[in-house]
């Protein structure tokens, strides 16, 4: 029986046992008389049950009604029935319904479910013929593995290493001819690599490896591939296997081992040393991407310095890796997003940008077409851009073929636009595509599936919601910063997962849209630039000019234009916080817990750079709010003496030494979040050892192990989180050593999970194990494909058309 089934057996068996009980549950639940209930809501009537109620001497509470009722995400009723949708595991739905007078207990499908939330949101009655398309992507996937266990969620690949090595090499399949066929694949602009002709099947492929490692067993380990091409390359070898003696026998012998009996980690191990990237697309349309004064603007912000570091660290992966294979060719990246014209004084109308810190990485910015064929001269929100997509993506597709001579070995998306157009690149170019969420919106905003319609002008969640779903299924795999964007917490819905079934009334039903235990899912976490973000105590790379700097923008300089408040009391240590301003980043509440705290403000400074102290400045609706909100809560606590609030964009090497100036004053750093996706900024401070406050909800819950390496907050509860800081600074007081043992924890933390180094090396394996796997398995899924071509054309297409009208 399947852990759902046995989850509904269990609620029937106690219903059936108990109904004057469960009707006294429900009859508590519905008596709030709401149509939609939020887990939220749900848990606080539940709660509410008085302790007295008990059900066989156990309270009502530890019933197993009441536990199978705390597993609803969500609740409707539907005239006598009481529809939920239970999460009865990570990533593991069921969908039930009560009767609420025969207290009968049926499991629905998912369909019958959200046809009724359809019903309820449009408020119509049972419609007749009504006819609505159901997407569901179930039986493309019925052949391919799939993981079983949560734990695996996110590990992909590490599945895939294992199914593959039995696959191939079960002795019945004909796994080692594919390997070689796969192996003679390779080459770089013309140049054959690996091996030639002259091996033409698996026994050639051993004798040849043999004969091979003799002569090697016989060289100096240095000896390099020049050297020894004369003796290897009449056995069918070509350059590729490694730069001297040593690293080309390491690497036969890999092979011969496999050959006789594969493990996952030998087949990693050898696929990661295949020379198959040398070139990668990244791609980032929206726009305003640069490396100088375009941060802060609307839309960017850690998505462009997460693309920057990764692009640096990819880089460097990228050529170690092929120089020791020996191969003297130098990696080519492509960052493409659109070109501005109206660039405001930034980089952002010019084609070409070399990266910085690179040395061969390049921006290519190609222009937006407005449908009269003329270029689009003024930057556009990220809502706004369905209607550029497609043609951008034949545009750059011309100029990437142009500039890297040759098809990408790999194309890598960024948040739904860039997934989308790396989709559509993808198919056509026949490249391995990898996609990054970095945020999906449809997590962000309360039912912002069921009542798309009330929204849709303004953020055409149609348009993207159906983007994201194609990009997905089409991703050969897709990385994520943390396991909870793909399948959230025993509480909370990931992500991902929150694509697995839902329903935009009058446009589509998803049935099965994407399956969080796909093995293309693996996370990857970023990292934080380790030269610029790193502990106070690394004197010699410190930036010493930056410090007087820093004390006149922190302390002396009186306040006006950017600047509002100035303390009164410079001596207590600072509490930092620094994010754009928006709603959902919370720096409005986070100064209004401050404001009704004495005792934190008793015990702290509190510091904010965010967004602009002149409302005028800022071109954003919701910002504009923010800062008028802040105005008001800074006059409304008189907090003027208490709170400095910069309101300006910090250069990244001013804020690696900002963080470190507020860790030299025992300060700490807090992330106050409604929800946050990944949060580079968490990170960022911890690298530079300051003890940080973030919120529970999102990535930070599982960069920060509460209590050890930092401090998880409630943003719902800011009196709580108030009184865990000020607890905090006031612990630090009494013994200081309390904040050198955070400290310490933060830094360990993120050295060993948060670094760019890890992650290009992680990506680059990822990327050679999914183009085998594409290879091998003929991974064009050809009827996916065409299902989602469909989808692309008959659904998408017409609501961009739509959008655009
Ligand atoms: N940032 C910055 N200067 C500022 C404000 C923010 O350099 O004045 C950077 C910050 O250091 C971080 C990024 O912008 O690298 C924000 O990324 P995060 O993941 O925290 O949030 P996002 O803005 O992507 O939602
Ligand atoms: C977008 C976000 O909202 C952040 O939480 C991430 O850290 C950032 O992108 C980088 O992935």
């Amino acid at each position: 029986m399947s852990i759902q089934n046995g989850v509904v057996e269990d609620l029937k068996a106690f219903v059936e046992e108990h109904r004057p009980a469960t009707h006294m549950v429900l009859h508590h639940i519905t008596s709030l008389d709401r149509r939609f209930m939020l887990r939220s809501d749900l848990l606080d009537a539940l709660r509410s049950i008085p302790e007295e109620d008990t059900q066989d001497g156990i309270p009502m509470q530890d019933t197993v009604l009441v536990k199978t009722l705390e597993k609803a995400q969500e609740a409707a009723r539907d005239g006598d029935w009481f529809y939920l949708s239970l999460r009865v595991r990570i990533a593991r739905w069921a969908y039930v319904r009560i009767h609420l007078d025969t207290l009968d207990v049926e499991e629905v499908s998912t369909d019958t479910y959200l046809q009724c939330m359809e019903k309820l949101a449009l408020g119509t009655g049972p419609v007749e013929n009504d006819w609505t398309l159901e997407i569901d992507f179930e039986p493309f996937t019925r052949e391919f593995f799939k993981m079983r266990e949560s734990r695996s969620i996110g590990s992909g690949v590490e599945f895939l290493n294992r199914r593959l090595s039995s696959l191939l090499f079960d002795g019945h399949g004909d796994g080692d001819r594919k390997l070689l066929e796969f192996l003679r694949v390779h080459r770089y602009l013309g140049q054959q690599l690996m091996l030639n002709d002259r091996i033409s099947d698996v026994a050639g492929l051993r004798d040849a490896l043999r004969r091979a490692l003799e002569i090697l067993s016989r060289e100096e380990p240095e000896t390099e591939w020049t050297d020894l091409a004369v003796k290897l390359h009449p056995l069918g070898f070509e350059v590729g296997w490694g730069r001297n003696a040593e690293l080309i026998a390491e690497m036969m012998q890999n092979l011969l081992d496999i050959l006789e009996a594969p493990s996952p980690r030998m087949l990693e191990q050898f696929l990661a040393s295949v020379p198959m990237m040398f070139s990668v697309v990244i791609l980032s349309p929206h726009g305003w991407f640069g490396q100088a004064n375009v941060l802060g603007r609307p839309d960017t912000g850690g998505q462009i310095v997460y693309i920057l570091d990764q692009v640096r660290a990819l880089e460097r992966e990228m050529r170690d890796r092929l120089a020791r294979q020996g191969l003297d060719i130098e990696p080519r990246i492509v960052v493409v997003t659109r070109l501005i014209p109206e660039a405001d004084g930034t980089s952002s109308d010019q084609r070409l940008e070399p990266i910085v810190g690179t040395h061969s990485a390049t921006i290519l910015r190609v222009p937006f077409h407005n449908a009269d064929g003329t270029v689009h001269p003024h930057w556009i929100s990220r809502f706004e851009i369905w209607p550029y997509l497609e043609r951008f993506s034949f545009d750059v597709e011309r100029e990437v073929l142009a500039e890297l001579n040759s098809r990408p070995d790999l194309i890598i998306g960024n948040y739904s636009d860039g997934n989308l157009v790396a989709t559509l690149l993808s198919q056509r170019l026949k490249v391995t595509q990898c996609n990054i969420a970095h945020a999906l919106e449809k997590t962000k905003y309360l039912y912002s599936d069921l009542f798309w319609h009330e929204n849709d002008d303004h953020y055409h969640f149609s348009c993207q919601f159906t983007a994201d779903i194609i990009a997905m299924n089409a991703a050969d795999f897709i990385i994520t910063s943390s396991f909870q964007e793909i399948a959230g917490t025993p509480d909370s819905v990931g992500q991902y997962e929150s694509h697995g079934a839902f329903t935009m009334p009058g446009l589509y039903r998803v049935v099965h849209g994407v399956d969080v235990f796909d093995p293309k899912f693996n996370i990857v976490s970023p990292g934080a630039d380790s030269n610029v973000y790193f502990p106070p105590s690394d004197t010699d790379r410190r930036l010493p000019h930056l410090e007087s700097e820093i004390e006149e923008l922190v302390f002396t300089r009186d306040p006006g234009g950017d600047i509002r408040g100035k303390f009164a009391h410079p001596d207590k240590p600072l509490l930092f916080s620094m994010a754009r301003m928006d709603r959902i980043k919370n720096i409005t509440g986070l100064a209004r817990w401050f404001g009704e705290s004495e005792k934190l403000r008793e015990e702290c400074n509190l510091v904010l750079v965010s967004g602009h102290v002149d409302p005028a400045k800022s071109g954003d609706q919701e910002e504009g709010e923010q800062i008028h909100e802040m105005h008001r809560i800074m006059d409304e606590y008189g907090l003027n003496d208490q709170v400095r609030w910069l309101g300006m964009h910090l250069e990244k090497q001013f804020s690696g030494e900002l963080y470190r100036f507020v860790a030299d004053r025992k300060g700490a750093f807090v992330q106050p979040a409604l929800f946050e996706a990944f949060g580079l900024t968490v990170i960022e401070a911890m690298s530079t050892g300051l003890p940080t406050f973030a919120t529970c909800f999102g990535g930070p819950l599982e960069i920060i192990v509460d209590g050890k390496s930092g401090f998880h907050i409630n943003p719902n509860h800011g009196d709580e989180a108030a009184e865990k800081m000020a607890s905090f600074f006031a612990a630090c007081k009494k013994d200081p050593s309390r904040w050198t043992t955070i400290s310490d924890q933060a830094l360990k933390r993120v050295e060993e999970r948060y670094t760019w180094s890890r992650y290009a090396e992680r990506l680059m394996t990822l990327s050679r194990i999914y183009g085998f796997w594409r290879y091998v398995t003929d991974l064009e899924r050809v009827e996916t494909r065409r299902y989602l071509e469909m989808l692309y054309g008959l659904q998408l297409r017409p609501l961009v058309e739509k959008m655009a009208s």
